[in-house]
């Protein structure tokens, strides 16, 4: 299946979803409510459940029941921009478009959004009619990607190497945690959901890393190269806050043709999936995967 033909299907799901629990939270009239639902409903791309649905879709799994684990994990990586864009962070004024959680509803408001969007996440996470046994793995793993171990810690080695040079080699480790883990995430789910056999789950899983370090690698350009009105937030925030980034360290071509690298492992893998159930029996659909692969190739081109 194309993905455009697939993301036109799930996208109103994946948004309808974000809502209806939201809707279901006895705050969600309140202030609280009111700036959760604002940065829930800016117009994210919905990149990682839409990863994750496809993933499913994929391997011929059943999405119905993968929309709570989906909402679960964009609530969590909207908490994340919430508090990213805060001053005590990256300082960022425009979000999606839109004023940031802050500039709208004051810095203790988003803190707490933040806090009730993460929070919340898991209370969904543990709703649907998955079996316990897989909510419970999913759960964990959300857990450990979004966590002290995954995202938060990410997101504190970008803060300590800010105003310093690091090396390519712990660039590509901060990434692996700070965007690489969610992004992860979402095809290990999918995986589960799908009951990917374990050498398929193994071969999503370098997928899912090639996928998070190019979506990365990606985000750097677009912050040197991108438009600001099409990105929906400010670009060049890298310079100023002195960051190191694939450009700064490899020059604007080593970041395109460290992306390209990324691209072409991950197709690799796609590649060897399929063979898989070549031999073994079994469908995969490989396009929609592919197809979100050249979407992010084909975005550092349009300059
Ligand atoms: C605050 C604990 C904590 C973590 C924040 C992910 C993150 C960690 C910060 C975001 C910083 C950033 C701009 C990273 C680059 C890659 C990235 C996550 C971009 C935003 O994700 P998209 O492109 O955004 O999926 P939309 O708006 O489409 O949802």
């Amino acid at each position: 299946m194309e993905f455009s033909l697939f993301e036109k299907r799930e996208k109103p799901l994946i948004e309808a979803a974000l809502i209806e629990f939201l809707d279901k939270g006895t705050y969600s009239k309140g202030t609280l409510g009111q700036a959760m639902r604002y940065s829930l409903t800016a117009g994210g791309k919905r990149i990682r459940p839409l990863l994750l649905l496809a993933t499913v879709h994929s391997l011929g799994g059943d999405t119905t029941k993968s929309y709570e684990i989906a909402t679960a994990l964009e609530y969590i990586h909207t908490y994340s921009l919430v508090h990213d864009d805060l001053p005590a962070m990256d300082n960022d004024a425009m979000r999606r478009g839109k004023p940031t959680n802050h500039k709208v509803y004051g810095e203790d408001i988003a803190i707490l959004a933040g806090d009730g969007l993460l929070t919340q996440a898991f209370e969904i996470a543990s709703l649907g009619s998955l079996p316990d046994a897989k909510k419970l793995a999913l759960i964990l793993a959300l857990a450990k990607a979004a966590g002290p171990m995954g995202m938060v810690a990410g997101q504190t080695e970008d803060i300590e190497g800010e105003n310093q040079q690091v090396s390519l080699e712990v660039l590509k480790a901060i990434h692996e945690k700070k965007t690489g883990e969610l992004l992860r995430f979402s095809v290990y789910a999918g995986g589960v959901i799908a009951d990917a056999p374990s050498r398929v789950a193994m071969l999503l899983n370098a997928f899912a890393a090639h996928f998070g370090l190019a979506f990365q690698i990606l985000d750097d350009i677009l912050d040197v190269v991108g438009d600001s009105k099409e990105l929906g937030k400010k670009t060049g925030m890298d310079a100023t806050l002195n960051k190191s980034t694939y450009p700064a360290l490899l020059s604007l071509e080593g970041a395109k043709a460290a992306l390209e690298n990324e691209v072409v492992g991950a197709r690799k893998t796609l590649v060897q999936i399929s063979e898989y159930y070549q031999t073994k029996g079994g469908q995969f659909d490989i396009q929609l995967l592919s197809d979100m692969l050249d979407l992010l190739r084909l975005q550092q081109r349009r300059e």
